[in-house]
């Protein structure tokens, strides 16, 4: 190993080009093919939703992202699950503070509670063991040559530069203590005479960014011939702030170049500048719901989409990530992170740290999952053209009717559990035992065999419900359990999953209604019958003063020709994801008269009331995810 003394006391080192604004002492220097600079900023109105970024999103807003596996999500946020919580499989790690646990996920889950002991290694805690960061310019404390100490080294190591990208920096600058991340990864670094470099030997760092040290990610040491460009970092203090008027502003304070926000890349650190996007740049990818993702997490087995689309298509190009492939790994990761095409060499990579990002993943295989929206396959719906067509058995599971003495008025969806949603206005708590809940019914002329009816226990009607706006028009049914069963009889329904973010579909979506209420004529309808709508926006158009945006959802067709009437209220407006699963996103409600297309169905935006129906029906029953 051949180490290069280097005699200058200070030497100005410089890894690439970095843009002036940031202070006079920044120069441009020379610039690589793969390190082209940024563009000037630009306003990029176009991109992102000023709308939505009044609502702070950041990478702990569950109804944008996922949370991580010692997380859970309640009322919108991901907050520390307690670490029992935590599923027990696994082996143990250490932390800084020399106290040893089960599991990564307990680590993690007692740090996001008590931030004050990180991740240190997987295994056993040792004596000895201690793992440092730190910045090679002795002037400031904010940038640097980014050097480590690994557990089990026992000297400081200099970090490549290639693979070295914003999730990697903001780990290494929090690990340093600073809360907001780094501010740049190029600039124009220094270095002591006491450090020695080898530049053919650095050591290459992965990290997913929600890391909290550099002790997280996965570290491997690969030997390449020739010479190395070395990691470098401007961690971001507010004196390095950009005006306000050419800045994004983060919501952890930070301000970051406007051309920087939906780029697929967390510049913000808590990923502020990636939530509310209307598109994408730099080749990054666009989730449904407005968040960008860095192209490498398309095709890479893992939902970060929270409606699947990164995980769509997929077929042939799924990305092997398997932790014995290092070499194609990397060679891959070169070509995805910078897009540059490096010529193949055979290289040495020697994996040094454990992949905790691997184990994160096979943590998050093991968190409850609840059977939700998913068909048994008894056969596939003839679709016909829209207009309202007669439903097959087994089309529509989750579909109840709801009795009252004679007459059936409402429709109901079965959402798990002895749980029934329907509209407020349908049903009155006074009246719980004069309810019947129909499941399985097709048509209630020619009863079919496979019928179960279910008596009511109680009825609980949304508090801010109001007949007069409709208003919150949301109600459960409890059904009543059978003398000696512990569970609800549902045999032939299957729950519709619940949404838990206003991001699952948007405006133009297509959706399903369904129900036995009337035809447009006033004609009765004795089968239970379903039609395609899809989602309206800007529905205050239609109904100046009655249309509450946050409340309720508008769905129909262009001609009218397909709506919800008379007797379908309390029934389902069902739509679909990515994956096929069926989700109620909306609840019969109200509209001016039916079919008229000036005049759009009216339905309960379920999403807005995922808090509300689990804290009476208990949240494991309807999380799909974040448990
Ligand atoms: C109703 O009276 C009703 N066209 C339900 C839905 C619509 C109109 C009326 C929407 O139950």
């Amino acid at each position: 190993m051949k180490l290069v003394r280097v005699v200058l006391l200070l030497l100005c080192f410089c890894l690439s080009s970095f843009e002036g604004k940031y202070g006079k002492h920044w120069k441009n220097q020379v610039t690589k093919k793969h390190e082209l600079p940024s563009a000037p900023a630009a306003p990029q109105e176009d991109l992102v939703d000023a709308k939505c970024l009044l609502n702070k999103y950041t990478h702990r807003s569950c109804s944008k992202v996922f949370c991580q596996p010692w997380e859970k999500c309640v009322d919108g946020t991901c907050i520390c699950k307690l670490p029992y919580q935590c599923p027990k499989n696994g082996t143990s790690v250490c932390s800084t503070n020399g106290r040893s646990f089960p599991t990564y996920c307990h680590l993690k889950s007692f740090e996001c509670l008590r931030p004050e002991a990180k991740f240190l290694n997987n295994g056993t805690c040792t004596a000895e063991g201690e793992f440092s960061v730190s910045l090679s310019d002795e002037s400031t404390d904010s940038k640097g040559i980014v050097t480590v100490k690994l557990v089990d080294q026992d000297k400081k190591m200099f970090i490549c530069k290639s693979n070295w990208g914003m999730a990697e920096a903001n780990v290494a600058c929090f690990d340093l203590g600073f809360q907001q991340g780094a501010l740049d990864t190029r600039g124009r670094f220094h270095y002591s005479e006491d450090l020695q470099i080898n530049s053919t030997e650095c050591l290459q760092v992965r990290c997913q960014g929600f890391e909290t040290t550099l002790a997280e990610c996965t570290f491997s040491k690969r030997r390449v011939p020739g010479y190395q460009g070395l990691a470098g970092v401007l961690c971001y203090t507010p004196a390095a702030d950009l005006p306000a008027t050419e800045s994004f502003a983060c919501v952890n304070g930070k301000r970051i170049p406007l051309n920087r926000a939906c780029n697929g890349v967390n510049d913000c650190g808590d990923q502020s500048d990636e939530l509310c996007c209307k598109g994408c740049q730099d080749g990054s990818f666009l989730c449904k719901s407005g968040v960008c993702l860095p192209n490498q997490h398309r095709c890479n087995g893992e939902l970060d989409c929270i409606s699947g689309e990164d995980e769509v298509g997929c077929e042939g190009s799924r990305r092997g990530r398997t932790p014995s492939s290092a070499l194609s790994r990397h060679s891959q990761d070169r070509l995805s992170r910078t897009g540059a095409e490096y010529p193949e060499v055979q290289e040495e990579t020697e994996i040094l740290t454990a992949d905790m990002d691997t184990e994160r993943k096979r943590i998050k295989s093991l968190l409850p999952k609840i059977s939700c929206g998913v068909k048994r396959p008894v056969h596939t719906r003839r679709k016909r053209i829209v207009g309202g067509k007669p439903a097959q058995a087994g089309d529509f599971p989750w579909q109840v009717a709801i009795k009252d003495g004679d007459k059936i008025n409402c429709g109901g969806i079965y959402i798990g559990g002895c749980w029934v949603l329907t509209a407020a206005h349908c049903v009155r708590p006074s009246r719980a035992h004069h309810y019947q809940i129909w499941t399985s019914l097709l048509d209630w002329i020619k009863l079919n065999s496979n019928i179960v009816v279910e008596k009511v226990e109680r009825i609980i009607i949304h508090e801010g419900y109001n007949g007069t706006t409709y208003q919150n028009d949301i109600a459960l049914i409890e059904i009543k359990k059978r003398p000696s069963h512990k569970e609800c009889v549902f045999s032939n329904s299957i729950p519709a999953c619940v949404p838990w973010s206003p991001y699952l579909f948007q405006p133009k979506d297509s959706c399903i209604i369904s129900g036995w209420g009337r035809e447009k004529d006033n004609q009765k309808v004795y089968s239970l019958r379903w039609g395609e709508v899809n989602l309206i926006s800007n529905c205050s158009q239609f109904y100046q003063n009655r249309y509450y945006e946050k409340e309720m959802e508008c769905a129909g067709t262009a001609d009218g020709s397909i709506d919800a009437c008379k007797g379908d209220s309390g029934g389902p407006l069902v739509c679909l994801d990515t994956s096929n699963v069926t989700y109620v996103w909306g609840i019969v409600s109200w509209g001016e008269n039916c079919g008229k297309p000036e005049f759009p169905g009216v339905y309960t935006k379920v999403a807005n009331y995922f808090d509300w129906i689990s804290y009476h029906v208990g949240r494991p029953l309807i999380s799909q995810h974040n448990v």
